[in-house]
């Protein structure tokens, strides 16, 4: 089998694919036969987490664009050689949030065949309450499923607002949303959708968060518009109301130039947040209620939340109320973390990119263990025949996000230091999305000759189009919890990175999330920003 990123490579950057034959006849040749290029190989090398024995082969000495084959064993793959591949894929990722919009029609203008009616506009009532009714109505459907949940849309929005920080140059106003068009960047137009969304999920007595807006049950496999059950609103929790005060500090920094008034209502909310954890200091970890079953976000810690709220905070007033409780914190969190549980890493980006002269021990105490966790991914990286930063028992549910998590560490990691080794290690965690990888998928719909079509997404599956809703990204590989039809599909003896089929039942390895399609937006406009020149 020939692996390799379906998407294309850049002209100027390394350019690897993976093979598990025995690499004969190996060359690569230009669609137009006017190049003809034996590549660099690697010896044959055991890959754990696959059970493949692999060699690397590498052509980054090709760097003319335009359409290759790479023959080896027999067999032949298609790549694409340009000066900006990952654009359209950039954009497409971004478009995939739209796509997950709650409480408005997507309107054939700006949708095309995915277009549909308006969705969830009842107002939610409490669940254990049902006196409290309140309105909730826009965000993004976390998911395949229709819920809405804070802490995983703090954590999304983060992404992707630390990706237009990082690297503004990769994001345009032409997207091609409703909002396109006025002057302000569509990455912020999209998030603000969700973070307008997180403002109605604030309690107005007190500041605190409600957990989440959801059914009692999932959906059925029925379009968002057809979903008649009534909304519940979840009690308050320590950790969504930490990374809502998180999240919106720093929305509060970025949408400044462009919004003073927008901007100054967040720092508002944000604060009042915090005085509620100030006021509220016994951390209660949420469970779902009995008889319920939307995504339960649980958590057994608050520190990080916590944390990363004081960073944000700090850096957006520069008060010491934050700056102690940062100070307190810091070495009791993993400053390397960025998925929906264990938020530490995005305080770290605050600390390292965001904060104006922070202070030298500090920083170097945060940006050392920092480092030390992109070593550990570095490491992995080159340990593993695909280049993949996971060990092989850690391929579990949504493992794509860890992967590209460890991307996010890596790249932060090269504009620390500028060494090329880091940029290169997260080069292979994209290719790895779009690809070069030991299932052979690209795990973002619409993208690659083999991309995955039958996520486990209701609006694709119901939506009655033959290919899914584009731009979404699969959680991937999961040796940890099978779903009945892995069970039955796969044999038990699979291998970790093989543990996955393109089926819609596989909640446990084949939905999308948006805090998936997060990481991939931040990872795509890195790589599409290296060529903006
Ligand atoms: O991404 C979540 C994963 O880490 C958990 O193991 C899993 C089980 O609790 O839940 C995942 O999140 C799902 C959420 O609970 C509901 N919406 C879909 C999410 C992605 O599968
Ligand atoms: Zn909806």
């Amino acid at each position: 089998m020939i692996h390799l990123n379906q998407t294309g490579y850049c002209e100027d950057m390394p350019k690897k694919a993976i093979i598990t034959g025995k690499g004969e006849c190996c060359f690569i040749v230009s669609s137009d036969n006017d190049i003809v290029f034996e590549p660099r190989m690697t010896e044959p090398f055991f890959d754990e987490a696959s059970g493949d024995t692999v060699r690397v082969v590498d052509f980054s000495d090709i760097k003319k664009t335009g359409v290759y084959f790479l023959f080896a064993d027999g067999l032949s793959k298609r790549f694409l050689i340009s000066r900006r591949p990952y654009r359209s894929l950039s954009s497409a990722l971004l478009k995939g949030m739209y796509y997950q919009r709650c409480g408005c029609a997507l309107e054939e203008k700006h949708a095309g065949v995915y277009h549909r009616s308006i969705c969830h506009t009842g107002k939610a009532a409490l669940e254990h309450d049902n006196s409290v009714v309140i309105d909730v109505t826009g965000g993004w459907h976390d998911a395949g499923d229709y819920g809405r949940y804070v802490v995983p849309a703090a954590v999304t929005v983060s992404h992707m607002l630390y990706a237009y920080e990082l690297f503004p140059k990769a994001f345009e106003d032409q997207l091609n949303i409703p909002e396109s068009g006025n002057g302000v960047p569509d990455i912020l137009n999209e998030c603000r959708y969700e973070i307008e969304w997180m403002m109605k999920m604030q309690r107005r007595e007190d500041g605190a968060l409600y957990h989440k807006a959801a059914t009692r049950f999932f959906a059925p496999f029925v379009m968002p518009e057809d979903d008649r059950e009534d909304l519940l609103l979840f009690r308050v929790t320590h950790t969504s109301t930490a990374a809502f005060a998180a999240s919106l500090a720093q929305a509060y920094r970025v949408y400044k130039p462009f919004d003073k008034m927008f901007s100054d209502r967040m720092l508002a909310a944000s604060v009042r947040a915090w005085e509620w954890l100030e006021k509220n200091p016994v951390f209660e970890p949420f469970v779902n209620p009995p008889n319920t079953s939307s995504g339960p976000y649980g958590d057994d810690n608050c520190d990080d939340e916590i944390f990363w709220a004081s960073c944000e905070l700090f850096c957006a007033t520069n008060e010491d109320r934050y700056r102690n409780s940062m100070c307190l914190l810091a070495d009791k969190v993993d400053v390397s973390k960025l998925g929906w549980r264990d938020v530490g890493g995005l305080g770290a980006l605050c600390c390292l990119f965001a904060l104006k002269n922070p202070e030298k021990v500090f920083f170097d105490n945060i940006s050392g263990r920092f480092l030390s966790a992109a070593d550990k991914s570095l490491e992995k990286h080159q340990k593993s025949g695909y280049g993949t930063a996971l060990d092989a028992d850690k391929y579990m549910w949504g493992s794509t996000m860890i992967i590209l998590n460890n991307a996010i560490i890596l790249i932060c990691a090269k504009l620390l230091t500028g060494e090329e080794k880091y940029q290169n290690a997260a080069q292979a965690q994209f290719d790895y999305l779009l690809g070069m990888n030991a299932t052979g998928y690209s795990f973002v719909t619409g993208f690659g000759e083999n991309a995955f079509r039958f996520p486990h997404h209701r609006p694709s599956y119901a939506d009655g189009v033959d290919d899914p809703v584009p731009g979404l990204v699969s959680g991937g590989p999961n040796k940890k919890f099978p779903d009945p039809v892995c069970r039955k599909l796969l044999p038990p003896e699979t291998p970790p990175a093989k543990s996955y089929i393109d089926h819609t039942w596989t909640a446990s390895a084949n939905e999308n999330a948006i805090y998936w399609n997060s990481p991939a937006i931040f990872t795509a406009a890195y790589f599409d920003s290296l060529s903006v020149k």
